[in-house]
């Protein structure tokens, strides 16, 4: 395997217009590849670190030329003439020289971008896709996506507390009519909407963003959405959603203060999914609870975890430590999993492997603030866990990996799998 030759780094823009990294690294033999990094805006606090200049004459001090910097100078120099794929080795380097628990130094933006790019750089090196490169002849299995087609909470400027309501086509016959359904579904949607005299514009990560009386109307308006656009809901398309309860939570308890719809305890909040779970054909729930909230989070999963999925993102934020003890305390029953929540490749799948010794489930996610950067794509069919969760049906930052999946899908042929977890 050729050596890396050069690692170079800029500012780029992201979906929502922020900063963030793009990493080219050049290897021996002629080989380039580049990858960007995604960025969240519903974060956990112990995520690994985002570093950002501070500098208020450049956009608003989220420019990320320190992070660039770093990788210019310091990691290229521990980088340089070493194979690119010993990828646990480079990865490991960079998480030495950092030498903080949460990547502060160095940046995650900037060691993922390295990570990514290394990987990708690799795998074209070896002549492989990115999901063969990584997953070996085993990845074959697409994933079952979970499409965020109304949005709310932080991603949305509207009267929505939870962040995501999404369709997952659990009875599609294979990935690309999954995205059909999908689609259909959503233009549905937007026919529903408009119908009743709702806004039809979209939030970050493509959902549509209407005013909406209450939390609860998203699920009636999709359930009648998947109805119009010809399919049967719970069985063709199931929904999942995503609260994202750490933006909502306060003082010893929630506060649904969008909707207007007052305080609610951890225990009532466990209470409303339950009876959500009888009256909508709901298949996951992520972040039902805050980050802090490990008893809401043990409540909620003893009480529906033997009927749904019950996903941690903030509490768990791909961090090996916090899944374990997830595990160990019944937190929950799946994670859900993204890079730059902690920072390398490497450090990804082994947060996935403990997911699969325990019999997780695991979703492997964008984030809201996304570039056109379909790693994650290849990186979910190749960790095969069957579960995607990359936004709604438009915005080309979201459709970049529905497209990626598709070409994969077209690539596996007769030897490409789907079937849903649930
Ligand atoms: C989430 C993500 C992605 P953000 O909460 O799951 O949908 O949002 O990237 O803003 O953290
Ligand atoms: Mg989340």
């Amino acid at each position: 395997m050729p050596k890396i030759a050069e690692l170079r780094a800029i500012e780029i823009l992201d979906s929502r217009g922020n900063p963030t990294v793009r990493v080219r690294v050049a290897l021996a033999d002629g080989t380039t590849a580049s990858a960007s990094v995604p960025s969240g805006a519903s974060t956990g606090q112990y995520e690994a670190v985002e570093l950002r200049d501070d500098d208020k004459r450049r956009y608003g001090g989220k420019g990320v030329r320190k992070a660039v910097a770093n990788v210019n100078e310091r990691i290229a120099a521990a980088l340089l003439g070493k194979e690119a794929s010993r990828q646990a080795e480079i990865d490991n380097l960079m998480i030495e020289m950092d030498g903080t628990s949460n990547k502060a130094k160095l940046g995650a933006n900037a060691i993922l971008g390295a990570s990514m790019a290394v990987a990708r750089a690799a795998s074209i090196s070896a002549n492989l896709p990115l999901y063969s490169y990584l997953g070996g002849a085993a990845a074959t299995r697409l994933p079952v996506p979970m499409m965020n087609v109304l949005n709310g909470g932080k991603h949305a400027d509207n009267s929505v507390d939870f962040q995501e309501f999404m369709i997952v086509p659990v009875g599609a016959p294979s990935f690309g009519e999954a995205l059909r359904y999908g689609a259909e579904t959503f233009h549905a949607l937007a026919k529903v909407l408009k119908k009743k005299g709702y806004a039809t514009s979209v939030g970050d990560e493509g959902g549509f963003a209407p005013n909406l009386k209450s939390n609860e109307e998203a699920c009636e308006l999709i359930v009648e959405a998947i109805g119009a656009a010809g399919y049967s809901p719970g069985k063709d398309i199931a929904i999942a959603l995503d609260p994202a309860a750490s933006s909502f939570a306060v003082e010893n308890g929630y506060l649904l203060s969008k909707s207007r719809q007052g305080n609610k305890t951890a225990e009532q909040l466990v209470d409303l999914y339950a009876a959500w779970v009888e009256r909508y054909p709901i298949v996951s729930i992520e972040d039902g609870h805050g980050e802090f909230d490990w008893k809401g989070f043990v409540a909620m999963t003893s009480r529906l975890g033997d009927r749904i999925q019950i996903v941690g993102d903030d509490i768990f934020v791909t961090n090996t430590k916090f899944i374990a003890r997830g595990i160990e305390e019944k937190a929950s029953n799946a994670a859900l999993i993204k890079l730059n929540q902690i920072g390398t490749v490497t450090e990804t799948v082994a947060a996935i492997e403990l997911c699969r010794r325990a019999g997780w489930g695991y979703v492997i996610s964008h984030r809201s603030g996304e570039t056109e950067d379909s790693f994650m794509a290849d990186f979910a069919v190749a960790m095969g866990g069957g579960q995607i969760k990359t936004g709604s049906l438009c915005r080309s930052e979201r459709i970049a990996k529905y497209n990626r999946l598709l070409e994969i899908e077209t690539e596996l042929g007769g030897r490409a799998e789907f079937s849903s977890p649930f």
